[in-house]
């Protein structure tokens, strides 16, 4: 039985890995952190008895930072693959944390090479590390593909590409199957609910439930290559599983504005928009009722924007054999908004009117 590591267990992604990997008969463990309240909602599942992968399920207490504690854990559990999931994943909030977004996205990615070589399993463990489109930032090449020169436009990203290039090299100077997938935006009914995709659906859903009035967002004109976590988490694996260990740019090839994912999700959810004025006053009324259910609001503008990312994922499709568009943009949106749906009918709380 192979036995799997998960970093950021708890997230959309770190989630839907163990649901995968347990279902492939791996051994998974997971690290979590010490939280002063619940944060295990999406592994809940996987405690429960009854389930027979829950016997294959074990969680450790742990933190990115703490370097004996990365040490300790990869000593004891001695995994033949490593999945670093863990990071402060939001690309606003990096620009209020960056020393602490550096230390667990740049020097956390390190402190588990270290951990693997020190430890004398450079042969036996194979790393994936989780990097991102946000590498690309102000693009210099449409389409992105794994040739496409870096250029990060946040914290977040620049710490990123420290973990790109430390994965690298220790590949190149240790000889590990340590490797990058350069993953583009992915959504789900797991995503966190501050960043847009799901901000969007929650919101649509309560406000078609009269439960929100309106929903506030910033730049409607950003695009994105959005597709769907499942998927995503399937092709983590495969990087894994391949031959040689190279990187791969994971994407489904097209791109929508913020505006056209807003639009799409009121739509599923039984609002119509109708989009009005420029810029900062653009607003999205309900072409039945006349009111404004989208405003736009200066606290969700970044300091420096990523504009459009489109990825290209021929390499991926090609070596891997991974289908990109399993799951088309609509098919997503919907998947969402019925999942939220439901989701805020149980909901008593209405406390949701302003940003
Ligand atoms: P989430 O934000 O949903 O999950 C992040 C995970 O990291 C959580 O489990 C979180 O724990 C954990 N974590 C955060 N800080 C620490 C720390 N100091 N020590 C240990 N664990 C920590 O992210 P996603 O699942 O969406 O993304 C997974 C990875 O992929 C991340 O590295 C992200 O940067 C990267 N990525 C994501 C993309 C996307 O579109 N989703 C695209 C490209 C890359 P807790 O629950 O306690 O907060
Ligand atoms: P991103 O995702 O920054 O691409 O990072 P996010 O959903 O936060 O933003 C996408 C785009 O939407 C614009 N936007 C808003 N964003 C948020 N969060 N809230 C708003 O109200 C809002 N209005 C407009 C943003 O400006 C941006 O252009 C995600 C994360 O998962 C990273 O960890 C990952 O590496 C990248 O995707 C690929």
């Amino acid at each position: 039985m192979k036995k799997a590591l998960i970093t950021g267990i708890t997230g959309q992604d770190g989630s839907f890995l163990a649901d995968f990997l347990l279902e492939k008969g791996y051994e998974v463990h997971g690290i979590i952190r010490r939280s002063s309240s619940f944060n295990t909602e999406r592994i809940e599942h996987l405690y429960i008895e009854e389930l027979k992968s829950s016997e294959n399920f074990y969680i450790h207490y742990g933190d990115m930072t703490d370097t004996s504690n990365v040490i300790r854990l990869i000593s004891e559990i001695k995994p033949d693959e490593i999945y670093n999931l863990a990071a402060m994943s939001h690309v606003k909030v990096s620009f209020e944390t960056p020393e602490y977004t550096a230390d667990v996205d740049g020097v956390g990615t390190l402190r588990i090479l270290e951990a693997v070589r020190i430890l004398g399993l450079e042969k036996k463990t194979r790393i994936y590390q989780a990097s991102t489109s946000e590498l690309y930032g102000k693009v210099q090449e449409v389409p992105q593909k794994e040739t496409t020169p870096f250029y990060p436009r946040s914290p977040y990203g620049v710490a990123k590409l420290y973990g790109y290039w430390i994965t690298k090299n220790y590949r190149e100077s240790y000889g590990m199957f340590a490797v990058n997938g350069i993953l583009f935006n992915h959504e789900s009914e797991r995503r966190g609910e501050t960043f847009v995709t799901r901000k969007i659906t929650m919101a649509a859903a309560r406000i078609a439930n009269g439960k929100q009035q309106k929903l506030f967002l910033g730049n409607l004109d950003a695009k994105r290559d959005w597709g769907y976590a499942k998927d995503y988490v399937e092709c983590m694996w495969m990087i894994l599983q391949h031959d040689n260990p190279e990187d791969f740019v994971i994407a489904t090839g097209e791109m929508h504005t913020v505006r056209e994912f807003a639009t799409l999700a009121f739509k599923y959810a039984g609002i119509d928009i109708e989009w009005s004025g420029e810029g900062i006053e653009e607003k999205g009324f309900n072409k039945v009722t006349g009111e404004v259910v989208v405003e736009i609001h200066p606290d969700y503008f970044r300091r420096a924007e990523v504009d459009q990312l489109l990825g290209d994922p021929t390499k991926a499709k090609t070596l891997l054999g991974w289908n990109p568009t399993r799951t088309p943009f609509e098919k997503l949106v919907e998947i969402m908004v019925e999942n939220d749906c439901k989701l805020i009918e149980s909901e008593k709380s209405v406390n949701y009117e302003f940003k």
